[in-house]
């Protein structure tokens, strides 16, 4: 049987350094907010491999921006998390949880805060653009809102600062962890974050010109040439070791940040305006029924989670898999596993049920995962 192909055409939009990732022998897409995403480069194990080792260029055009601008901006960017922002600067990255009233999980981006008057919303997938319209309408508020032609690319690794250098200069090492900068490339100015969808290090460039794109790509390409560098994607097994959960797979709008493990993007014990706050203060007065934690999967290496795995402990189901990997590095499949209470202590073991019919030994692992959980 031929493996289904992914159809292209104007809704699965295309960015600007599509064509450059394409000529690199992009090995496959996704979708993610309406938008081509590369899921790998020859295989996920050695891009994995040269990740944690050398510095790669990701093209994640798909984190689409949602620009909120205008004097209720940051009323309602705080009406839409439950993170506490009052505190939040210029120049800022934050981590927020996007819960509706009933604090479920909406989304969970990066929000960039650009001016006391003006964010983006860095989003994962699912149409913020919208909910975000909505809020604005029905509450009221003086704020306009879109979606810039502004399309993220990351160049991850442990080499990312040596070749950034190269291209923006010593600036480029003050940026701190979630801090963003306005760097020059060819006198255009952009946006670096040292942010990105990897524990490896290194930065995001928001790039907001569809020609500079791929004049940066290939200025990073050249340069790169001397630290080993070589396309790349948000890589499975390494965000699983580094407990990265994906909304749409590990979370959804079933969950809550609570037991999600974001506790501590949820400030509610503070006093700030925020449509979900309610709703959580009472979930966590309750008391979460389920939570994330990591499994450690016994035997030979698994296939990657494509439908949820029950877990059982003994003959009752406890809970399910929503992503698994073999770590090369733990020599060890690794997942992430959504576990009811009574389940979740880390060094309990359970069984996996895996695609192929086995039960499988599985190990309670905190996240993320360490060489001794
Ligand atoms: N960068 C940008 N946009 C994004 C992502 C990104 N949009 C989609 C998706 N990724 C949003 N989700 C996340 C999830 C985790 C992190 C970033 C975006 C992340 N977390 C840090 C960690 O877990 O180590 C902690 C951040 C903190 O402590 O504040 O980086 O990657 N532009």
């Amino acid at each position: 049987m031929n493996a289904p192909v992914l159809a292209v055409s104007r809704r699965t939009r295309r960015t600007p350094l599509s064509s450059r990732i394409e000529a690199l022998g992009v090995g496959g897409y996704t979708v993610y907010n309406h938008m081509l995403l590369a899921t790998s480069f020859g295989s996920p194990v050695n891009d994995y491999n040269h990740l944690k080792r050398n510095v790669q260029l990701w093209d994640v055009g798909c984190e689409r921006q949602v620009q909120i601008q205008g004097p209720d901006a940051a009323r309602l960017v705080q009406m839409m998390t439950v993170r506490d922002l009052s505190k939040s600067v210029v120049g800022q990255c934050l981590y927020v949880p996007l819960v509706d009233v009933d604090g479920s999980m909406i989304n969970d981006p990066v929000a960039l805060k650009l001016a006391e008057d003006r964010y983006w919303l860095s989003i994962s997938d699912s149409d913020v653009l919208l909910w975000a319209k909505g809020l604005a309408y029905g509450l009221g508020l003086d704020v306009s809102i879109d979606e810039p032609n502004v399309w993220p690319m990351a160049v991850q690794g442990p080499k990312a600062d040596d070749l950034m250098v190269v291209i923006f200069g010593e600036a480029v090492r003050d940026i701190r962890f979630f801090r963003f900068a306005e760097l020059e490339f060819k006198g255009h100015s952009l946006n670096v974050a040292r942010s990105g969808w990897s524990k490896q290090g290194g930065f995001e460039i928001y790039v907001d010109d569809p020609v500079i794109g791929p004049e940066l790509w290939d200025a990073l390409w050249d340069a790169g040439q001397a630290f080993d560098v070589a396309p790349g994607c948000p890589n499975l097994i390494e965000r699983v070791e580094g407990g990265l959960l994906s909304y749409g797979n590990d979370m959804t709008r079933e969950h809550n940040p609570l037991e999600c493990g974001l506790d501590r993007y949820c400030q509610l014990d503070k006093d700030f305006e925020s449509i979900g706050k309610a709703a959580l203060v009472q979930i966590q007065k309750e008391g979460i029924k389920r939570a994330v934690r990591g499994l450690k999967i016994s035997g030979d290496p698994v296939s990657s989670c494509v439908e949820a795995w029950p877990i059982h402990d003994g003959n009752k189901v406890v809970g399910q898999v929503t992503t698994a990997a073999y770590s090369p590095d733990f020599e060890s499949n690794l997942a992430f596993a959504m576990l009811d209470r009574d389940h979740w202590t880390p060094g309990q073991i359970l069984q996996a049920l895996t695609p192929d019919g086995q039960t499988r030994d599985a190990v309670v692992s905190e996240l993320p995962f360490t060489q001794d959980n």
